[in-house]
């Protein structure tokens, strides 16, 4: 857990914050006109101002990496991406207005940044506006960002958190798996499970197949493939492999890759880089869209974040005996069938653009919310050298 400074309001104090938070939303509302370029729309709303002014909102950095890009900039983007709340307004221009101007500034660690000033932290030159949200966010596990980023010089700082993790204040993750109509009870369960034992399906004679492009990982997975390979065939494809089939294939993003994969493949592995809590990401999700299944290594507890039976945890076996139950699966269509149970009752968001698109509507939702005051005393607990992701275990291919 983070550690939590919930500050409480005494009468006094929240006599002043209500001055406070008056004053802010006058300036809120002016700013909402300023952003206003229609002189007849300035004029309604003085007369009438509005209780739900525009919430402001800073991109510092990042504004260029695909997953925070396919959201948009404005107040056009909340409208577009058909946010429940849309009065926010999002800039990635720091000369637009003061810092200490915006409702919340977001802040973005990534292990992919290359200049000094992506990496670089806000400075409140005239001190910190109180009411105002700094947003740490990251889609990237601890062990990637450590060491890019001295976690211990970030104390007391951010407010809110905008990451993977469920104990985010706005959640930002890579996948979603929901059902299409209610929550499904075990007997339905049960019975879409025998359903989907009929024979069909495509016919496919290769087993399992890997695509990844880093080979030299925090969770070893390389090392687990390695000993896997021994027992089953595994194709791998990307930079770590003697496979390609496609130029885009680095970036898992080239559909034609995904429909190769589906007619020809039974099984996918889809292994994260390091095991962190809740950290499951594209890999699994992307495959969960496609009719292949997913063998999943990783920090998270899978059962949350998908239906029952639909993956195999290569954690829970040793290399040989996940080889053993492929090679089951593979012989008996009845058995394999069985992970598609789901497939027709739920549906799956993987795309960047789900992504984005959640994490900016719902940061947009909560700075509209009543204010809560909050902040990190400490991030190293989580993001610096406390983090809790596992190292490799070696008695898995022992
Ligand atoms: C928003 O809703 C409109 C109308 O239903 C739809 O055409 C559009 O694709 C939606 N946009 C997104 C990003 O979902
Ligand atoms: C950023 O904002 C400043 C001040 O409003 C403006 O002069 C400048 O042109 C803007 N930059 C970009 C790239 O839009
Ligand atoms: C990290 O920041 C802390 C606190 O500001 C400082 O004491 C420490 O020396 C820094 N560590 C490194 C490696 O720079
Ligand atoms: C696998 O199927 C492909 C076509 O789908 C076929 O060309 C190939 O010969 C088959 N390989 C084996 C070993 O059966
Ligand atoms: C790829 O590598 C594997 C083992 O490393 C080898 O058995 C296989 O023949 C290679 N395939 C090609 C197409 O070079
Ligand atoms: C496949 O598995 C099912 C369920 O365990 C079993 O009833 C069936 O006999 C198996 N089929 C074959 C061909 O082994
Ligand atoms: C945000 O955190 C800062 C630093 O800990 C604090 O001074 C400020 O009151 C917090 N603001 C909110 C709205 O929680
Ligand atoms: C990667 C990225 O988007 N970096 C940006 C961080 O924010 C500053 C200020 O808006 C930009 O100049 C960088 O390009």
């Amino acid at each position: 857990m983070f550690g939590l400074t919930i500050i409480k309001n005494s009468p006094v104090k929240i006599v002043i914050l209500l001055i406070a938070v008056g004053s802010l939303v006058m300036t809120n509302v002016f700013f909402h006109f300023a952003l206003s370029s229609n002189p007849t729309q300035s004029t309604t709303v003085q007369l009438r101002p509005q209780p739900n002014p525009i919430k402001s909102i800073l991109l510092w950095n990042g504004s260029g990496r695909k997953e925070i890009r396919a959201f948009g900039l404005g107040q056009e983007a909340f409208i577009n991406q058909n946010c429940t709340f849309t009065q926010c307004y999002m800039t990635d221009n720091r000369s637009e207005h003061p810092i200490e101007h915006y409702d919340a500034v977001v802040v973005v660690f990534n292990d992919e940044f290359t200049w000094e000033d992506e990496l670089r932290m806000p400075q409140f030159k005239n001190g910190r506006n109180p009411n105002q949200r700094l947003v740490f966010c990251t889609q990237e596990a601890p062990v990637a960002l450590k060491a890019y980023y001295n976690m211990t010089a970030l104390s007391n700082l951010f407010n809110w958190t905008m990451t993977y993790r469920t104990n985010a204040d706005i959640p930002f993750i890579y996948g979603r798996i929901t059902p299409k109509a209610g929550a499904l009870k075990p007997e339905d369960i049960a019975r879409f499970r025998v359903r989907a034992r009929r024979p069909g399906g495509p016919l496919r004679n290769k087993t399992v197949a890997w695509m990844v492009s880093h080979c030299d990982t925090h969770s070893q997975r390389e090392t687990y493939v390695k000993e896997l390979s021994k027992y089953i065939d595994v194709d791998i494809y990307g930079g770590c492999g003697n496979l390609s089939c496609a130029l885009d294939v680095l970036h898992h993003s080239d559909p034609q890759c995904y429909d190769m994969l589906e007619s020809n493949y039974k099984f996918y592995l889809s292994f994260e880089n390091a095991l962190c809590p809740d950290y499951v990401t594209e890999k699994f999700f992307k495959i969960m869209g496609h009719d292949i299944l997913p063998v999943v290594y990783g920090g998270a507890d899978y059962a949350k974040h998908a239906p029952a039976h639909s993956f195999i945890d290569a954690g829970k076996f040793k290399p040989k005996e996940l080889a053993a139950y492929l090679k089951l699966l593979d012989a008996n269509d009845t058995l394999y069938n069985e992970y598609f149970w789901w497939k027709d009752h739920y549906r799956v968001e993987f795309s960047v653009n789900d992504m984005s698109r959640h994490g900016f509507c719902d940061l947009c939702q909560k700075l509209h919310e009543p204010v809560d005051y909050k902040s990190y005393k400490e991030l190293v607990s989580e993001w610096g050298d406390g983090n809790k992701c596992k190292p490799f275990d070696p008695s898995i291919i022992s």
